[in-house]
């Protein structure tokens, strides 16, 4: 049997999985998490109470959290790219990007588009500030990190940069990076051409007017 994701095209946390899944090609059999198809939403929610997305099922074993389900591809359908580097230190690296993008990059987007998604009467504005406030540090310490480099982690295309591509892509649309963070920009660029996160970009698109805070015209 195929490993099945519960996923949704417009998700970052799903892209971020699919990106690593598109780059070797892994084949996979898609389960649309869809509000017409209950039965699915059924199962997702019974095999992960926690009801986020994605989740793998594979080999009778059900992974969740992105990270942990591209972990679970590099070990168990490694291809040409692999997302964790077989050196160690390299390795530690690695990790650490990925967490900067989910910590850093991506907690304060789910703040904001989540605050926009509530009532009025329920919003928190100091939280939504706090969260502007903290893009604007992470992306400032981005920008020094990536400067002579092409991707977040050593050499390579890696776990961190399946991370970086969803969170920049929609981090840009919710607090615009700032012409002052040229290394950040040209990143989000090469992220936006590689073809794997191309293809999740395109995947997306229809779903576009679903964006809490509208979505720009463009990329
Ligand atoms: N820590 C989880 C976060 C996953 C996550 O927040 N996914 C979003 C979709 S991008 C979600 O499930 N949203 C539904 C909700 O929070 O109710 C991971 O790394 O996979």
């Amino acid at each position: 049997m195929l490993p099945a994701l519960f996923s949704h095209p417009f998700s970052s946390y799903c892209q971020k999985v699919l990106v690593a899944l598109y780059e070797n090609a892994t084949p996979f059999s898609l389960r649309l998490l869809d509000h017409n198809d209950p039965a699915t939403l059924a199962e997702w929610a019974e095999r992960w109470p926690m009801k986020k997305f994605p989740v793998l099922v594979d080999g009778g074993r059900t992974f969740a959290e992105a990270t942990i389900i591209i972990e679970h591809l590099d070990v168990r359908y490694p291809g040409p790219v692999r997302f964790i580097p077989a050196d160690p230190d390299e390795a530690v690296d690695v990790r650490f990007m990925d967490r900067f993008f989910d910590n850093y990059i991506q907690t304060p987007q789910q703040k904001i588009v989540f605050d926009a998604l509530r009532q009025p009467d329920e919003r928190d504005a100091k939280g939504v500030a706090d969260a502007r406030a903290a893009f604007d540090v992470a992306y400032a310490w981005l920008d020094q990190r990536m400067a002579n480099r092409e991707w977040a982690a050593g050499d390579a295309f890696s776990l961190a940069d399946c991370s970086a591509a969803p969170a920049l892509f929609y981090a840009d649309w919710t607090h615009p990076i700032a012409e002052a963070y040229p290394n950040v920009l040209a990143y989000r660029r090469r992220l936006n051409a590689r073809p794997s996160f191309a293809r999740c970009i395109d995947e997306a698109r229809p779903y576009r007017p679903n964006f809490p805070l509208g979505a720009p015209d463009q990329d």
